[in-house]
């Protein structure tokens, strides 16, 4: 399976991004705590090379919280400004306000010693199913962009105003034109950044499956009562995944599909565990 995804919209988008860029004072970029690395889009560093920036790690309650620790110290070591959070129970976004303001703290001042005041203008960006206009919603306390559990929500930018002096422009997610690495394809695909209705979803979940037997086989047997999953295939553990959960078909042949489907569905929902896909080591 060769993963590649880049509608019409998104280079639309882009462009849309690009001529709004001129307004903005921060860019903040919404990455998935699970993904740290996979969830950045490359074209970003080119396109806000010159913006002060702010990363926010969102799902963070989804994502193991040790390796979500690591990433952060990863990040800071690289000079960035990092937050990890989760927009739906609001946990760490207390902190945004302030993290956008310390970004562009000089020209704030500038601002004051001219007397001038004027709100701080943030362009909300990031892959698509970040949890962008969650984390709007949750910053300005009701549901004022809409957001759903799959990729491609937002269609349009909107901006936000906040009551402290903040305003937001929601974006729709982007991703990039070719994916040079297939391991962050999958992890896209994993969390659900991926149209699912392009992907093979039995071979998908066989992926997962390799990737769970090697990285979270307690959490992986526990949840699906496997007894044994070393040395087992990816399709093989789905097969049994399949007739522990009764998918048995006419035949008495189990319906991987069916368990493809639940099995990404649940790693999606966060109820095999707190899950992260890729360690800091990698370089990005
Ligand atoms: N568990 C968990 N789910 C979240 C979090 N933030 C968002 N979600 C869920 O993730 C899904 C996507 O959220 P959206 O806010 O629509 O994502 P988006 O980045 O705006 O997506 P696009 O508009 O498609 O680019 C929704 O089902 C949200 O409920 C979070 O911190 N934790
Ligand atoms: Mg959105």
């Amino acid at each position: 399976m060769n993963l590649q995804w880049y509608p019409g919209h998104m280079t639309k988008t882009r462009r849309q991004i690009a001529e709004e860029l001129k307004g903005i004072d921060v860019v903040m970029e919404v990455t998935d705590a699970r993904a740290p690395a996979s969830s950045r889009n490359p074209d970003f560093d080119v396109l806000f090379a010159a913006k002060p920036r702010v990363m926010v790690m969102n799902k963070a309650d989804l994502a193991d919280p040790a390796v979500t620790a690591a990433w952060e110290k990863w990040y800071i070591g690289q000079g960035w400004g990092v937050l990890s959070v989760n927009a739906l129970s609001g946990s760490g976004v207390e902190k945004i306000a302030d993290a956008a303001r310390a970004a562009v703290a000089d020209k704030l001042r500038r601002d004051k010693a001219r007397g001038v005041s004027r709100p701080v203008r943030i362009m909300i960006v990031g892959i698509p199913n970040a949890g962008k206009s969650s984390l709007i919603n949750r910053l300005c306390g009701r549901a004022s962009a809409k957001t759903g559990d799959k990729p491609g929500v937002t269609r349009g930018k909107q901006w936000i105003k906040l009551k402290n002096g903040i305003e937001l422009l929601d974006t729709p997610g982007i991703l990039w034109p070719k994916f040079e690495n297939q391991r962050d394809a999958l992890n896209l695909a994993f969390i659900g950044s991926i149209k699912d209705e392009i992907m093979d979803t039995e071979e998908l979940a066989c992926h997962l499956l390799e990737f769970l037997c090697q990285a979270y086989p307690k959490q992986l047997a526990d949840r699906y009562k496997l007894d044994d999953i070393s040395n087992r295939s990816g399709f093989e553990v789905l097969q049994d995944v399949g007739r522990i959960r009764g998918f048995v078909v006419s035949g008495g042949e189990i319906d991987t599909l069916r368990a493809a489907n639940i099995l990404l569905n649940e790693f999606r929902a966060g109820r095999i565990g707190r899950i992260t896909l890729e360690q800091p080591c990698k370089t990005v």
